[in-house]
């Protein structure tokens, strides 16, 4: 068994015995994979203070026997629910936590039914999440691996990213090369915006071509061994007007003041502050319309969000994106994006492709 997952639902059976509950079935799956290693796209996973049992089906019945860690395993024909329900009444729970957020109203529906009338289903939230906000030194050095990755990826592609090529071939070759490297997908749908399309924090690549004395914005991150990184870093296509110049070193200082705030204690809030505060001393604060940063983990947004009224304190071990950026509409965008894990030394930046403004 290993000793990292026997912790997790160790600290996960205290809160449980914290909050009264005799059960937390856990259906979101990376909280599923995180407690007991089962990486299969369909299960559930109910732990009691005494056991912790995987409920999957037939098309995992190989994968979930070999990855299943300190869980008992159960292949189910037919509904996942009334095997839930049966199960429950044996192990003579009450109590039951669901995951709030993550169980649909007709799954809900379904449970209780299952469950009879002796069970009471509480809806309950972030049990998991929390614990995984906080990384253990193996997380670290995997994710440490995927922001390199992404790092590297991004440079090979950058001698590409050239007048006439479109938005989606340079997508497509960013994609392409994190699977040559190793990764096994990327953590969302790579964003490569150019022009007046940059201002547009989420934008998908689209056919449009680049052009000379356009910005654009590259954004994005790889999945290794389950964990994400998440990485923007923004190219001017020629030499940068003045305005370019200031709006980019205003963003990497308020990128570097907030990456200088990430350590154990500070409020969540107090690290979106410190970026906020360069910008709005620059006068661009109002066109920085979204928060500074998220946790990263085995999802590409996690616990916690870093942004105005956050009151999360941010602990030791926790991993972050920080992420400032300025958009205006009719003239584009410019973001800078690494991934920075909180350490009792300070914050150490994972990612690690050069941040100056890039000029082609
Ligand atoms: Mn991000």
């Amino acid at each position: 068994m290993d000793a990292m997952r026997r912790k997790r639902r160790r600290a996960l059976r205290r809160i449980l015995a914290e909050k009264d509950a005799d059960a937390l079935l856990l259906t979101h799956l990376p909280n599923v994979f995180y407690l007991c290693g089962f990486s299969g796209s369909a299960g559930a996973l109910l732990v009691t203070a005494g056991s912790a049992t995987l409920f999957t089906d037939g098309r995992y019945t190989v994968q979930a026997r070999r990855e299943a860690d300190g869980a008992q395993v159960r292949i189910v024909a037919g509904s996942l629910a009334r095997a839930i329900g049966e199960r429950l009444r044996a192990l003579g729970c009450r109590r039951v936590a669901l995951e709030a957020n993550r169980v649909s109203v007709a799954q809900q529906r379904l449970l209780r039914r299952a469950g009879g009338t002796r069970v009471r289903w509480v809806a309950v939230e972030g049990w998991v999440e929390r614990l995984r906000a906080r990384k253990d030194p193996r997380e670290v050095a995997v994710m440490r691996r995927a922001a390199r990755m992404a790092s590297r990826v991004l440079e090979e592609v950058l001698p590409l990213v050239r007048p006439g090529i479109r938005e989606n071939e340079v997508a497509a070759e960013i994609e392409y090369r994190m699977r040559r490297a190793g990764a096994s997908g990327p953590s969302f749908e790579t964003i490569v915006a150019s022009g007046a399309r940059s201002a547009l924090p989420h934008a998908r690549p689209s056919g449009k071509r680049l052009r000379k004395n356009e910005l654009v914005v590259l954004d994005l991150g790889v999945i290794l061994r389950h964990y994400c990184s998440d990485l923007t870093r923004t190219v001017y296509l020629g030499r940068a007007p003045d305005r370019v110049r200031r709006w980019y070193a205003a963003v990497l200082e308020a990128q570097q003041a907030a990456r200088q705030a990430l350590r154990p204690g500070v409020l969540a809030a107090e690290v979106d502050r410190a970026a906020r505060q360069v910008l709005e001393r620059s006068g661009l604060g109002r066109y920085f319309v979204h928060g500074t940063g998220h946790g990263l983990g085995l999802e590409v947004h996690e616990e916690p969000r870093l942004a105005a009224g956050q009151k999360a304190r941010i602990e030791e071990g926790f991993v972050v994106t920080v992420e400032p950026g300025v958009y205006r509409e009719g003239f584009g965008g410019i973001r800078i994006e690494d991934d920075v894990v909180v350490t009792a030394r300070g914050p150490l930046t994972l990612t690690d492709a050069p941040r100056d403004l890039i000029e082609i």
